[in-house]
């Protein structure tokens, strides 16, 4: 409130002095006593752009110290390179700025208008050329040079041991994968995504089951989707004319606006069954043309690496150990931003992207430093506890993607390289999971060979039948 009474008050101060100088103008006009007027408001003039530009330079370093976070630490080596970075562009450019607006506004003060001073000229200058010309390159490559550097220790090539992990970004929630203990992710394949292989990963097994599923296998038992939705597309016709039947017998309004519902949904999925049944045609074209025995020949080694590749539900870290973000995105613009870490890096379809960082700074320590921090010191209502003690680092969608944009969040916890490593042992991988249902025929009718720190992969439900029934 007083912030805009403030801003009122100012607002007619400026409106009266550009009246008075006006009013100042138009009466010097009107006496025809042109020079001692004009000396005058020029002096005015002068002396007004002169408070404005030091209200102005405090206002700005003012402003920059009122609004700055505080107690922001920042919990990784490359976040540390990016916040110098910005550090020194602010100080080289708040320099620049405040040299400017001083020499500019001292010079309007200086050499304002006064009778019988004229200004002076010159053509050329080759010293001022020289001036204005080094100055800013120097200063400018120093800043280039500053960021490229910045830019090849986060781009450039990892360590040997770095820990490695992918986080795909869909509408609207991330799906994180790391590659288990051979330290590579099993290659991956859009034609492959489903519901029981959300990331679409390669191995032979899955191309497999998948090509059962879509044609069908009598020798299994399975029907496939495609035979499955041409039956239905063959039912439909007649349940349609039997609820139009019914329709016209009810005279009961009630009743005839639920059939009407009915009637309705069975009609939108006739219009939608053809092109159903079209991509899954094309689906199975794809995977029966690229997946051939030449293709697995080809590719025999890295046909394996999925098999212990593993999605936690939460990201975990060992700390000041070199990780490595491998960023795809499913559907539409995503950003995978994790604010204390300084990271920051678009999700894009087709495009997978991935940089390197550090992390500097374990959950834990985060906790006890943000544990003194008076912000973090209040304690949310129906709460017992003070926030810092549920800290967690938090990743989130930096890309407006979509209504649900804001609800894309994940969790990362960084931690000591042991307790990581616990973690990472306890992780099953994700065909362990789903193995034991794929209807799998010919070359192997085994279960996909698992390397797992589990002596025994866990019974899977059989919940590959109901998921493809439900799609
Ligand atoms: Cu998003």
């Amino acid at each position: 409130m007083t912030g805009w009474l403030i801003f009122i008050a100012v607002l007619l101060v400026l409106i009266v002095l550009f009246q008075v100088t006006r009013t100042l103008d138009l009466v010097s006009q009107l006496r025809g006593d042109d020079d001692s007027q004009l000396e005058q408001t020029s002096r005015m003039q002068a002396i007004a752009l002169f408070i404005f530009m030091a209200l102005g330079v405090i206002g700005f370093f003012w402003s920059f110290r009122h609004f700055a976070p505080t107690n922001v630490d920042v919990a990784s080596e490359h976040g540390e390179l990016i916040e110098n970075m910005f550090i020194a562009t602010l100080v080289v450019t708040s320099i620049v700025f405040v040299l400017c607006n001083v020499l500019l506004f001292t010079f309007v003060l200086m050499y304002r208008y006064k009778k019988g001073r004229e200004a002076v000229h010159f053509a050329h200058s080759n010293k001022l050329e020289f001036f204005w010309t080094v100055v800013p390159t120097i200063v400018l490559t120093g800043l280039v040079v500053f960021g490229l550097q910045a830019w090849t220790r986060i781009m450039g090539p990892p360590e040997e041991d770095a820990v490695i992990f992918e986080m795909t970004g869909q509408q609207f929630f991330w799906t994180s994968r790391y590659p288990g203990a051979d330290g590579k992710l099993g290659p991956r394949d859009y034609s492959l995504i489903c519901a029981e292989n959300p990331l679409g990963i390669v191995t032979r097994e899955y191309v497999e089951h998948r090509i059962n599923t879509l044609k069908g296998n009598a020798e299994l038992g399975v029907e496939g989707e495609i035979a499955a939705l041409e039956n239905r597309k063959s039912e439909l016709p007649g349940l349609i004319a039997a609820l139009e039947d019914k329709i016209a017998k009810r005279p009961n309004r009630y009743m005839k606006d639920q059939l009407q519902e009915e009637l309705d949904a069975l009609e939108d999925e006739m219009d939608e069954i053809d092109d159903h049944i079209l991509r899954r045609n094309q689906t199975l074209d794809r995977i029966t043309k690229k997946y051939t025995e030449d293709y697995y020949m080809a590719n025999a080694e890295a046909l394996t690496w999925g098999y212990d590749d593993f999605l936690p539900s939460e990201l975990h870290l060992p700390v000041n150990h070199e990780a490595i973000a491998k960023i795809t995105a499913m559907d539409v613009l995503h950003n995978f931003y994790v604010p204390h870490m300084k990271v920051k890096m678009d999700a894009v379809p087709g495009m997978p992207t991935s940089f390197k960082f550090t992390p500097t700074i374990t959950t834990e320590e985060m906790k006890q430093i943000l544990s003194q921090n008076p912000a973090w010191q209040r304690v949310r209502e129906g709460d017992t506890d003070p926030v810092w003690m549920s800290f967690k680092y938090e990743v989130a969608c930096a890309e407006l993607c979509g209504l649900g944009h804001s609800a894309m969040k994940y969790t990362m916890v960084v931690e000591s390289e042991d307790e990581y490593n616990t973690w990472a042992e306890s992780q099953i991988p994700y065909w362990n999971g789903i193995a034991s249902s794929l209807k799998i025929s010919g070359f192997s009718k085994a279960a996909p060979v698992l390397k797992t720190a589990e002596p025994e992969a866990p019974a899977a439900t059989d919940t590959t039948a109901t998921v493809i029934a439900a799609q």
